[in-house]
């Protein structure tokens, strides 16, 4: 079948980089004007006016957008600066162009992410903690699943893997494979882990399960291996895409089943706050994750206070 999701994609990326290698090519004039040698002329680079005071942000909703935009606040280096929104897609395209022209960019970041593997990038020093410490990627489930269907409920509740689990299945998905293909490749590499999950459970006819996630590559990755589990086990999963706010309040309405991505205690702190009374918590399925600004190696700045306020 062809996959015409992927073929737009992939037309927009090269629009988009055909846009970007039109643009730089004025940017490259101004650089070779003068005697710019290597640190010294980064060194003496205003990288916030280069960038346009823009932090490449997510969706709107992620609270690393949110975030973002409280390190603006809080950080006075930061005034003038702003986070642009859009989606994980066109801010992993983003990354991607500036780092195939050596370009500054301050991207709004998480770990795990495949970006880490592909490219060499460190996250910027926050002395503020705007961004907290590490943090548990946790299982919610709506009130009353674990009556209605228990072997479902069993499995989410245990469900969970590393980091490094989680960015393989990443990596492949950003390689170009589906994630229903990533996933089931990880199952079949891992089946003690998933044995682990499924273990005291028994298979069902066409259950129905929905779960619900945003479209932010970790969630990808996640989600889909905890589906493809349960459609071995016989269920019926559908996965819906939502923002982050609507995918708490569907699990705390009881319009979904459940979710593997909530990001605790700081990145949903205020989601959950909202929630917590009409959703059922199974704990942690992921430990040591993390958000913050993020940068390419080349840039000669370690943290948020090492940028430019505009002018
Ligand atoms: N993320 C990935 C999400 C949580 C998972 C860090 C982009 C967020 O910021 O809300």
């Amino acid at each position: 079948m062809f996959n015409w999701k992927r073929f737009g994609m992939v037309a927009g990326i090269s629009l988009t980089l055909v846009a970007a290698g039109c643009g730089s090519s004025e940017d490259e004039g101004t650089e070779s004007n003068g005697d710019s040698n290597g640190d010294e002329a980064a060194s003496e680079m205003n990288y916030g006016e280069e960038m346009g005071y823009e932090i490449t942000g997510i969706e709107a909703g992620a609270g690393v957008v949110s975030s973002a935009e409280d390190a603006v606040e809080e950080y006075e280096n930061l005034s003038g600066w702003e986070v642009s929104t859009s989606s994980s897609g066109a801010m992993a395209a983003a990354l991607g162009e500036a780092i195939e022209n050596e370009e500054p960019i301050v991207v709004t970041g998480w770990t795990p992410h495949w970006k880490f593997a592909k490219y060499d990038l460190k996250y910027l020093e926050d002395p503020k903690e705007v961004f907290g410490g590490e943090e548990q990627i946790k299982t919610m489930v709506r009130q009353g699943l674990e009556d209605d269907k228990p072997n479902a409920y069993k499995i989410l509740d245990q469900f969970n893997w590393e980091a490094a689990d989680m960015e393989e299945v990443m990596l492949e998905i950003s390689d170009g494979a589906s994630p229903e293909e990533a996933a089931q490749n990880w199952i079949s590499n891992n089946q003690d882990k998933v044995d682990a999950w499924t273990e005291g459970t028994e298979e069902v006819d066409g259950t129905e399960v929905e779960l619900v996630l945003v479209n932010w590559d970790s969630e990808i990755a996640s989600t889909n291996v905890v589906a493809e589990v349960m459609k071995e086990q016989g269920f019926e999963v559908t996965i819906t895409p939502l923002d982050n706010g609507p995918m708490w309040e569907s699990v705390a309405a009881g319009e979904a089943d459940g979710m593997v991505a909530a990001w605790l205690p700081g990145t949903h702190g205020d989601q959950y706050e909202q929630n917590k009374d009409k959703l059922e918590d199974l704990g942690a399925n992921l430990e040591g994750a993390k958000i913050g600004l993020v940068v390419p190696e080349y840039m000669d700045v370690d943290s948020i206070e090492d940028l430019e306020a505009a002018e």
